[in-house]
C-alpha cells in the first residue's frame, strides 16, 4: 500500500488518468490525497469530482478557494467570474450529491505523519492546532444553516488571527489563511493580492512557511495553491501545485518515500499563468 498526494487538478482530468497510470494506481491498495482546487478553469471538473466521489475512502480530498467558489456559485450568492468553467457541474444530473460530497470535505487533515491543507498555516498555528480550527469550518459547512457561512464566505479580514475571534468573522479568517494564503508579514498579516514567485514578496511580507519561528515547523505538511512556488520538496514542506493548468505538470509525491511522479498536461491554450 501507497499513499500519494497530488496537486491541483483544476478539472485537468486527462492529466490525473495519466498520472493514477504513471504510479500504477490500485483503489483497493493505495491511497490518493488531493491537495485541493479539483475544480475550475480546467477542462473537465465535473469528470475529477464525479471520480474523486465514487473512490469513497481511497481518495481524501481538502478543500480548496476553487472547490469553495463552486460552493458559493452553485447557492447563487456570488456571480461565475468569466474564467469559471462550472456549467458542466451547476447543469449536471448528480450535482447536488456532488456538491452536497464536495461541501463535507475537509479543510485540513493529518495522517501517516503528514498534514495537508491546500495553502497554508498561519504562524501562529502548531498543526493540531490548525486541525481543531479547521475542524470549526467543517462543523459549520456541515450543518444546516452553512448557507448563512458560505454568504459571508468573501472578504479578505479580518486579515490576522486572534484567538478572541468569533462567528463569521473567525470562520472566514481561518478559511482564508487555509484555501488563499500565500505571503504573510513576519506576525502573520495575511497578503491576498501577490500571486508570483516567492523570490519577489510584496513589502514587509514573507512566503508563509518561510516566516521564522512559526509553530508548525517541523510537521511535514503538503499543499498546493500556488503554482509559481514549483514543486519544493522539503523537509517539512512540500508545495505540489506544479501549474497543470498552465501547461506544467500534475505532481504527485509518494508519502512512504518522497519519490515524485509527474506527468506534463496540455494546459490551457492562450491563458497567461497566474491570472
Ligand atoms: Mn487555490
Amino acid at each position: 500500500m501507497s499513499t500519494y498526494a497530488i496537486g491541483d487538478l483544476q478539472g485537468c482530468y486527462e492529466a490525473l488518468q495519466q498520472l493514477l497510470q504513471r504510479i500504477e494506481f490500485d483503489p483497493a491498495r493505495d491511497r490518493i490525497w488531493l491537495v485541493g482546487d479539483l475544480v475550475n478553469r480546467g477542462a473537465d471538473s465535473l469528470a475529477v469530482l464525479r471520480w474523486a466521489r465514487a473512490m469513497g475512502d481511497s481518495v481524501t480530498v481538502v478543500l480548496g478557494n476553487h472547490d469553495l467558489h463552486l460552493l458559493a456559485v452553485a447557492e447563487g450568492f456570488v456571480k461565475p467570474h468569466r474564467s469559471d468553467t462550472l456549467g458542466g457541474i451547476l447543469t449536471a444530473p448528480d450535482r447536488d450529491a456532488l456538491l452536497t460530497w464536495l461541501r463535507h470535505r475537509p479543510l485540513a487533515y493529518a495522517a501517516e505523519g503528514y498534514f495537508m491543507v491546500h495553502a497554508g498555516l498561519l504562524p501562529q498555528w502548531t498543526t493540531a492546532q490548525a486541525l481543531d480550527l479547521a475542524g470549526e469550518v467543517e462543523t459549520r459547512l456541515r450543518a444546516p444553516n452553512y448557507r448563512g457561512f458560505l454568504a459571508h464566505l468573501y472578504g479578505n479580514h479580518p486579515d490576522r488571527w486572534e484567538e478572541s475571534l468569533h462567528g463569521i468573522d473567525r470562520l472566514r479568517l481561518i478559511t482564508n489563511a487555509m484555501t488563499r494564503l500565500r505571503f504573510c508579514s513576519p506576525d502573520g498579516v495575511m497578503e491576498f493580492k501577490t500571486k508570483g514567485s516567492p523570490e519577489q514578496p510584496p513589502p514587509g511580507c514573507v512566503p508563509w512557511f518561510q516566516v521564522p519561528g512559526r509553530a508548525s515547523i517541523g510537521s511535514p505538511i503538503v499543499f498546493g495553491h500556488w503554482s509559481a512556488l514549483g514543486l519544493r520538496v522539503e523537509t517539512d514542506c512540500m508545495a505540489l501545485d506544479t501549474g497543470c493548468l498552465w501547461g506544467g505538470q500534475l505532481s504527485a509525491l509518494r508519502l512512504d518515500d518522497r519519490r515524485v511522479f509527474q506527468v506534463a498536461c496540455a494546459g490551457l491554450a492562450g491563458v497567461t499563468r497566474w491570472q
